[in-house]
Parts: structure tokens; C-alpha cells; sequence
């Protein structure tokens, strides 16, 4: 955690001065997902990747940035695997829109001679999962398990994290959701039957409609999902069959903070945490936040025809 915080204080550093230093704009190569890599993009991977193997801790680590496994060299090696996204959101980053890493850690069977297969399994096997938001403020948020959640705010002048925010827990039912609805032509009958479902509430359900925010920089949309509860979801659409956040290093962490912290997190049909990736950079559907909002997701894709029903058939 020590080399973690070392790559966040790192990347808060870069982005607070990125267009006084010319680290805006695009570095000129595209990512595995066909993106292109901003200068920040390449430059927070460079970080992480060199403080995470200083440490000793890793066996091999997974990133955003990087086709295939990061291996460690042979002396560095040590029993755990990282999976990191280092600057999630960055095609925001020009506008000054919150941005932000997010990490999850798998301890190997193996330890330093493991092999990819050993973090191919089910997302509840994560030990570790967290993200750190440059924002306004820079917050750090970790879980080890335990259902506890805790946040930290960087204290600029003394350059170390303070616990400002212990023991998060997402209330049960929010009146937020998050998602992009530009995307609704593409959706399926699930996904417009639940949105359609908050903000046009029965009358039997008493409730109001929900307030619509998105920022489109999962990191933010999840710390605010946390903080004050609701929705926010990355659902599957007719583009993309299996959403767009990617398994390893968005969902996982994501989903088992959000556990963590006593709420749930669906594809629609199934537990995030129960899926097993093929490979290191899939992805999948998500819906996350509070227990009484997710299990009105579940409710919606139980009764309505959706593209998760028509990949399994
Ligand atoms: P970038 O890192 O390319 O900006 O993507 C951010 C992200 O992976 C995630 O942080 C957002 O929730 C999601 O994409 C937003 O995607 P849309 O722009 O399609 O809504």
C-alpha cells in the first residue's frame, strides 16, 4: 500500500500541473482498447509500474496501459498480483474533470512463480481493492475486506493521506442515477425498464424521481455513488454486448468496494464478483450502489428481456 500511495501522490502531483508542463494532449500511441494513450496516460503507468515493483510485493501486475502482464523481474518478485487502471477518465483530463487510479490485489497460489491463470477466477477472490480520485481534493479509498471501507484525503502541505472519511457505508436506497444515457436507443428492454423506473416512479412506490448525474470518469461517479448512494451503471448495450469497463481493473475493484461497504453490485443477471474473466482485459456490464436500488435493478432484468439473457442462450 505504501508503493501505492507513493504512485497516487505521484499522478495527483503530475495532474494539478498537467497543462502548465505540457502533459496534455495525446502521446501518439493507442492503448489495448484501441484508445489513444494521453501523455498523463503513459507517464501515471510509468509510475506505478516502477514504484509497484520497488516494492518487492509483486509477482507480475496487469495494467490499463499494457497489452499483455507486466512481469517483475526475478528479485523483485513477491507473492501478489496488482491489477490497476493508473489515470481512469482521462479523456476528460483536458476539461479539468476529476480523474483517477483504481487498483485491486490477488494474493497467488503460487506466489512469485504464478501464472495469469491464477488471477482468472472468480472477482471474490480479491483481497484488496481501492481508488484514489484527483479531484478537488485527492481521496484515497481502500478496502481490505472486513466490510470496511475507509477514505483518505491528501493533506498537501504535510504530502500524507488523512482517515477523513472511516467506515463509508452507501445508504440503502439513494435518489441519484448515473449512467450515459446517449447510449438509450442502443439499450435493452432491462435497461430502459429500470432507468424508466426512477424517473417516472409508480405511485404506489411513493417515491420522487431521481436526480440524473454523470460525469463519465467512473472513479467520480462511484466516490459520489458511495458517498450519498443511488445508481451508477455502465450497463451492456447493442454496441457493446459486454458494457465497456474493463473486468480486472475497473468492475472488480469497484464492485468489491461497493460490497465492502454494504451495497451490491450486478451485471443485471449476476453478482460482478461471481464472474470469471478469460482474459486480462474484459469486460462486463455494471450496476452498482446501495442494496434496495440494485435489488430493483435485479427486478427489472428478472422480468424484461435484456442482451445478458440472449449472450447465455
Ligand atoms: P477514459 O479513461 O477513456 O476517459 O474512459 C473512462 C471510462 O472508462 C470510465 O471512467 C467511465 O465511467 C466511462 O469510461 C465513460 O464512458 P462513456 O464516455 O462511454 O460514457
Amino acid at each position: 500500500m505504501n508503493a501505492v500511495q507513493v504512485g497516487c501522490k505521484f499522478v495527483e502531483s503530475c495532474v494539478r500541473k498537467a497543462r502548465l508542463i505540457n502533459l496534455v494532449g495525446l502521446a501518439g500511441n493507442t492503448n489495448v482498447q484501441g484508445e489513444d494513450q494521453k501523455k498523463l496516460d503513459v507517464l501515471s503507468n510509468e509510475m506505478f509500474v516502477n514504484a509497484l515493483v520497488a516494492s518487492g510485493k509483486f509477482s507480475f501486475m496487469v495494467s490499463e496501459e499494457v497489452d499483455d502482464i507486466v512481469t517483475v523481474p526475478e528479485e523483485l518478485r513477491g507473492k501478489y498480483c496488482i491489477t490497476f487502471d493508473p489515470l481512469d477518465g482521462s479523456s476528460n483530463i483536458d476539461a479539468g474533470v476529476n480523474v483517477g487510479t483504481i487498483f485491486g490485489i490477488w494474493r497467488l497460489p503460487s506466489g512469485a512463480d504464478a501464472t495469469v491463470d491464477e488471477i482468472l477466477v472468480p472477482g471474490s477472490e480479491i483481497i484488496a481493492g481501492g481508488y484514489c480520485m484527483y479531484g478537488s481534493s485527492c481521496n484515497l479509498i481502500l478496502t481490505f475486506g472486513n466490510s470496511r471501507v475507509e477514505g483518505f484525503t491528501l493533506d498537501p502541505a504535510l504530502g500524507e493521506f488523512i482517515l477523513t472519511h472511516p467506515n463509508i457505508r452507501i445508504p440503502s436506497r439513494g435518489k441519484i442515477y448515473s449512467v450515459n444515457e446517449g447510449n438509450t436507443l442502443y439499450w435493452d428492454d432491462a435497461t430502459k425498464a429500470y432507468f424508466d423506473s426512477v424517473k417516472f416512479p409508480s405511485a404506489e412506490s411513493g417515491r420522487k424521481p431521481y436526480s440524473a448525474r454523470y460525469i463519465g470518469s467512473m472513479v467520480a461517479d462511484v466516490h459520489r455513488t458511495l458517498l450519498y448512494g443511488g445508481v451508477f451503471a455502465y450497463p451492456s448495450d447493442r454496441k457493446s454486448r459486454s458494457g465497456k469497463l474493463r473486468i480486472l481493473y475497473e468492475s472488480f475493484p469497484m464492485a468489491f468496494i461497493t460490497e465492502q461497504a454494504g451495497g451490491k453490485a450486478t451485471t443485471g443477471t449476476q453478482r460482478v464478483l461471481d464472474i470469471v474473466p478469460k482474459h486480462i482485459h474484459d469486460r462486463c456490464p455494471i450496476f452498482l450502489g446501495g442494496t434496495d436500488d440494485i435489488a430493483d435493478v435485479e427486478a427489472a432484468f428478472a422480468s424484461n428481456n435484456n442482451w445478458l439473457n440472449d449472450t447465455q442462450k
